[in-house]
């Protein structure tokens, strides 16, 4: 058995926003089980005034505010001061977009990943410039800071990690990186308020259920997300099955 352990660690002027999630569910037992750390530093208390100021009025005018460069640099220098052994990801706007492909590329990285979370309009270009590794954005969407989609990184990557699921859910990652829609799921009742489950999951035949499955989710990509078909290969059987479905659409 490999021991493996991965460290993520947040700065942040909201720990307690990271806090909470780490204390519910999946990843409380991740942390519980060794498997991951995840430290929280407060950006504030790295602020060198009185006030504990974090943000200042942009050079050039303009609305909103700047976080300054000042605890950003103080903080990587106390905490990460070897550069070889951290990866420091900065949440942003402009980061290249996070998928499964990203999820998985971090997961493989034996560094310690530190997130830097930004508030306010912007973050001090010289912190881009000389401390971060990366920078990733979750999606094209505003949100109001960079704390949730450093939460949805950790997230994302800890479940890849061996041991933070169940061997049961974690080899059906594949099919979804690989680019088709999940099936649809039932549990009891079988009649539920007068909507059944379909009788060829009742049937006990497991070939029968099998193409079935693959049946439903090539027709669900097909009519939610056709683009993902562009870059998935059919098997001959699912050749088949497609020809089926759009038969059966048109
Ligand atoms: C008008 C310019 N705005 C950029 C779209 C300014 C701005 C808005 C919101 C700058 C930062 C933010 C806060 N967002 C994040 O820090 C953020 C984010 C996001 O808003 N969407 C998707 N991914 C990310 S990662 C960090």
């Amino acid at each position: 058995m490999t021991e493996s352990h991965k460290k993520f660690s947040v700065v942040t002027i909201f720990p307690d926003m990271i806090q909470s999630y780490l204390a519910c569910s999946i990843l409380k037992r991740a942390i519980e089980k060794g498997i991951i750390t995840v430290d929280v530093h407060n950006l504030r208390d790295y602020s060198t005034d009185k006030h504990k100021t974090v943000d200042d009025y942009p050079y050039g005018g303009g609305p909103g505010m700047v976080m300054k460069p000042e605890p950003f640099y103080r903080v990587m220098e106390c905490v990460w001061p070897v550069k070889e052994t951290r990866r420091v990801i900065m949440l942003s706007p402009r980061g290249r977009v996070f998928s499964q492909d990203v999820a998985l590329e971090l997961s493989k990285d034996d560094r310690e990943m530190v997130f830097l979370c930004g508030r306010y309009e912007a973050i001090d270009e010289r912190v881009r410039e000389y401390l971060i590794d990366d920078e990733i954005s979750i999606g094209d969407y505003v949100l109001t800071g960079g704390e949730l989609p450093a939460l949805v990184i950790i997230d994302a990557v800890s479940r890849l990690l061996p041991g933070v699921l169940g061997d049961d859910q974690s080899a059906e990652d594949e099919s979804f990186s690989k680019g088709l829609l999940d099936y649809p799921h039932y549990t009891r009742p079988e009649d539920f308020r007068g909507m059944r489950v379909p009788k060829v999951l009742l049937s006990g035949n497991h070939e029968d259920i099998r193409k079935w499955r693959k049946q439903q989710s090539l027709k669900a990509t097909l009519q939610k997300r056709p683009e993902l078909l562009k870059t998935y290969t059919l098997s001959n059987e699912e050749i088949i099955l497609f020809e089926q479905i759009k038969e059966e659409l048109s």
